[in-house]
């Protein structure tokens, strides 16, 4: 960290605690805390009436899609009452504040005084209310109108030297129409710069996918979890990242589903649910949610996996086609026999201690699965952000194949989505890879030729700033400098810009950290009134199941000063391109509708966009695996063959996972508190097993530094309370982002190059002279 007295801003979170305190890890999710909460949060944020109004619209048909997670809505009926969770109605309760920041409280306020804050304090200050600018040298952001703003990020955009010196940002927010605006401004300028927060969360989930299934989407609808016979949940914790899930489980368990979760820890939604939305969860009635609890080690799921199919493959092998789905198999893949081989050579006592599953769990799995043929595995950052990542998730496509549990009514794949339009912002090009028909279609429509090669992701965007190759930096959403790895260097990449710019709801810390010049331009939100040439206008989104669906807000916007994320991009293309430009913005900025039919005519699947998108519910995308078919070269499935790869450790190594709290949305803290893991108010916490606080000379409550030694560079997080929890030995966890300090940004996942934000090797030390 920077000295006390330095001006330049800080990166990271203060050194200081805010005053654990402790209670019972909870059993069951949700129920009446859990509505008090969420009601709490809005109506305190935005008062009542504004908060009863956004809470009435939420995932409504016609109403406005919830900002929180990409957990799909019901098809057919939908709560009358809710159709959403305590975090969804937090994070309205966030946009939808009443509190602004007007040019006063940047005036009063320096931004290396703001950066002093934490994050939690950063988020509660409110949304920003106009454009502001921090000129080169100065201390605090000033307003600046909108003209001179986008005249001044078109003018330092066209002093670069190549186009691909700058760099273009996405979080998972932006709406189809702003995301389709944006990749086409950025390819219209001539870079493929586009890394999105998908580079640091699905990414892997989608090559894997791509090269195994051909298509890098899961392929269950939400009623394919109610027809389930088994689910299996591994690396998520949906009770506080997609609560909703949890009714789809509970339905799919009555329907006779059995749940299998694994999990480093005993997640309190995975083991229990009280349902808010009915009588019975009112009355705080309960249903245990997992029959199967496997309480696994960080990245143990490849060698789980394999000892699984090992034994289903010697079950089959007593009675062939008694367990595995041979004509499945026969027809739709290949690499069987190969793979079969692989699998024999496995050494059975190896897998069970790299999973650190018994062998008495193991066998109970493969007997809950054997006779089984409908079978879903759902998955999330527990799988995806560790270095063998993509093979790990091509184990779970190996299992679902031996099975032929892909393509059939109540089986398939179901990566479980973060942000709720990050799906649908990669269907809309957002991608810094893209492909050879995008490209085409782009020159076919719009009369400019967008370049080929590819551009940079996130680790490498992060790699060019620091290293002067990229100068400007965008981000459209987001929060840059908090989500991504390794803070110490990032910032320092950051702070190389000469330009920094983002497009914002609420003032966050990559407001602060910034470049030579920053820009900080204001955006209407999902639950914001958008109204254009006095027409009410909607949005639309692709939540994690390919639905496309509209968002229309309901709320005045807090000030008149904002403008909406497709506009901002029109009216930026306007500045950098006048009347040189083939793309017809001007009509953009008129109706989105018009942007809505440049979609379709480049993006397959959006036949009759506009008329499909008002369907009260709207439209499925088209999947080729949910209809039995897989688009990869050979057309087939591929059984994919890897080895169980482990991370070289020291006996006095831990691996730590960075997971999140219940009151946070990634880098947005709604609050201290921690409910279901028993943990108020403080996130300086690091969870660990028993025996390694002992083995360690520790106890629970002890301060400790954490830190992580890769490539020879030494990282150090000071300061974090130790928690004795139930997490295997050699396993610990902290919250994200206070540690992404400790992610190193060269530590990434094979093939994906996800930030390994799950499997961090590092050691404690008891912290000097201080106590708590
Ligand atoms: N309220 C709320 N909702 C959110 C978000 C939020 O921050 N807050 N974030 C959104 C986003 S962008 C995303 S990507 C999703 C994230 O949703 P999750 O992936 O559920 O989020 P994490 O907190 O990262 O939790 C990862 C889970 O995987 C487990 N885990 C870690 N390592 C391993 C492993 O090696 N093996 C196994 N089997 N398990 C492991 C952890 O114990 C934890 O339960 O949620 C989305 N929804
Ligand atoms: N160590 C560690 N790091 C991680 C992860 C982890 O598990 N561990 N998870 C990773 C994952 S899965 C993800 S997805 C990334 C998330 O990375 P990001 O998407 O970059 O981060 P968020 O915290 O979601 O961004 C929040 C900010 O978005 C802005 N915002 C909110 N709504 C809108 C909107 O409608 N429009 C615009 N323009 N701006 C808006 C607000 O200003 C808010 O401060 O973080 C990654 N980082
Ligand atoms: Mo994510």
């Amino acid at each position: 960290m920077d000295s006390e007295n330095s001006t330049i801003p800080e990166a990271e979170n203060p050194e200081e605690f805010t005053g654990l305190k402790r209670g019972k890890i909870k059993t069951i999710a949700a129920g009446i805390p859990a509505v008090i909460s969420s009601m709490e949060k809005v109506i305190g944020e935005a008062g009542f009436s504004r908060g009863m109004k956004a809470l009435w619209s939420l995932n409504k048909k016609g109403g406005f899609d919830c900002p929180s997670c990409a957990w799909p809505d019901p098809d057919d009926e939908r709560s009358p009452i809710a159709e959403y969770c305590e975090n969804g109605a937090r994070a309205v309760a966030e946009e939808a504040t009443a509190k602004k920041l007007m040019p006063a409280f940047f005036s009063e306020n320096s931004v290396s005084d703001l950066a002093k804050l934490s994050d939690y304090e950063i988020g509660s200050k409110g949304r920003v209310a106009q454009p502001m600018f921090l000129p080169k040298g100065a201390t605090h952001y000033k307003p600046i109108s909108w003209n001179d703003a986008f005249g001044k990020i078109a003018a330092s955009l066209k002093s670069l030297a190549s186009p691909d010196e700058a760099i273009f940002y996405t979080s998972g927010r932006t709406s189809n129409e702003a995301a389709f605006l944006y990749q086409l401004f950025v390819r219209e300028f001539g870079t493929n710069n586009l890394p999105d927060c998908s580079n640091m969360c699905h990414e892997s989930s989608g090559v894997a996918l791509g090269e195994s299934l051909g298509i890098g989407k899961g392929s269950i609808k939400l009623a394919d979890l109610y027809e389930a016979e088994v689910i299996l949940i591994l690396g998520q914790n949906p009770g506080t990242n997609h609560p909703r899930m949890l009714s789809a489980l509970q339905k799919g368990k009555k329907n006779g589903a059995k749940i299998i979760s694994a999990n480093p820890l005993p997640e309190t939604g995975l083991m229990g649910f009280s349902n808010p939305q009915t009588v019975k969860g009112v009355l705080d009635m309960d249903t245990a949610l997992t029959d199967l609890f496997l309480h696994i080690r960080i990245n143990g799921d490849m060698a789980l996996l394999k000892a699984i199919q090992m034994l289903l493959i010697e079950e089959d092998e007593k009675n062939p086609g008694s367990v595995l789905d041979l004509d499945f198999i026969e027809k739709n893949t290949i690499g069987i026999e190969d793979f079969k081989l692989h699998i024999k050579e496995q050494n059975l006592d190896e897998l069970v201690r790299i999973s650190g599953i018994s062998l008495i769990q193991i066998k109970e799995t493969v007997e809950i699965l054997k006779h089984k043929t409908k079978i879903i595995v759902c998955w999330a950052m527990g799988l995806t952000q560790h270095k063998n990542a993509v093979d790990t998730i091509k184990e779970v496509v190996n299992l679902l194949l031996l099975k032929g549990s892909i393509g059939k009514p109540g089986a398939g794949t179901c990566p479980v989505r973060g942000h709720s339009n990050v799906q649908g912002d990669r269907t809309m090009g957002i991608f810094e890879q893209p492909s050879d028909s995008l490209l085409q279609k782009i020159e076919e429509n719009f009369g400019f030729v967008p370049p080929k090669e590819h551009g940079l992701d996130v680790v490498n965007s992060i790699k060019a700033m620091y290293t002067g190759k990229a100068k400007i930096f965008f981000g459209m959403g987001g929060n840059f400098v908090s989500a991504t790895p390794d803070t110490t260097y990032t910032a320092e990449a950051l702070r190389k810009c000469s330009l920094t710019v983002h497009v914002s709801t609420k003032l966050n810390r990559s407001h602060l950290v910034h470049g030579e010049e920053a820009i900080i331009l204001p955006c209407l939100g999902r639950s914001d009134i958008d109204t254009v040439n006095g027409e009410k206008q909607f949005v639309s989104c692709e939540n994690s199941m390919g639905v496309i669906q509209s968002s229309k807000g309901i709320l005045k916007p807090i000030s008149d000063d904002l403008l909406s994320e497709p506009m901002i991009v029109c009216r930026l293309a306007i500045a950098m391109f006048g009347n040189t430009s083939t793309v017809n913005w001007d009509d953009y900025e008129k109706h989105y509708d018009t942007i809505r039919d440049a979609i379709e005519k480049t993006i397959s699947g959006f036949e009759k966009y506009n008329e499909r998108v008002r369907i009260p519910g709207g439209f499925y995308l088209p999947n080729c695996n949910r209809e039995g078919t897989f688009d990869t070269t050979t057309k087939k499935a591929h059984f994919n063959i890897a080895p169980v790869t482990t991370l070289a450790m020291e006996a006095d190594d831990l691996m730590m996972m960075t997971i999140r709290s219940h009151d946070q949305f990634n880098t947005t803290i709604y609050g201290l508190n921690d409910r279901y893991r028993g943990i108020y108010n403080e996130r300086r916490v690091i969870l660990m097993n028993e025996k390694d606080i002992s083995n360690r000379g520790l106890k629970d409550g002890d301060v400790v530094d954490l830190v992580n030694n890769h490539d020879g560079i030494e990282r150090v997080a000071n300061k974090f309370i130790i928690i004795k929890y139930p997490i295997p030995e050699g396993c610990s966890a902290t919250y994200f982002p206070e540690t992404n300090v400790l992610v190193p940004v060269s530590s990434v996942a094979d093939k994906s190059n996800t930030p390994t934000s799950k499997q961090v090797i590092l050691k404690v030390k008891k912290h000097m002279a201080e106590s708590i």
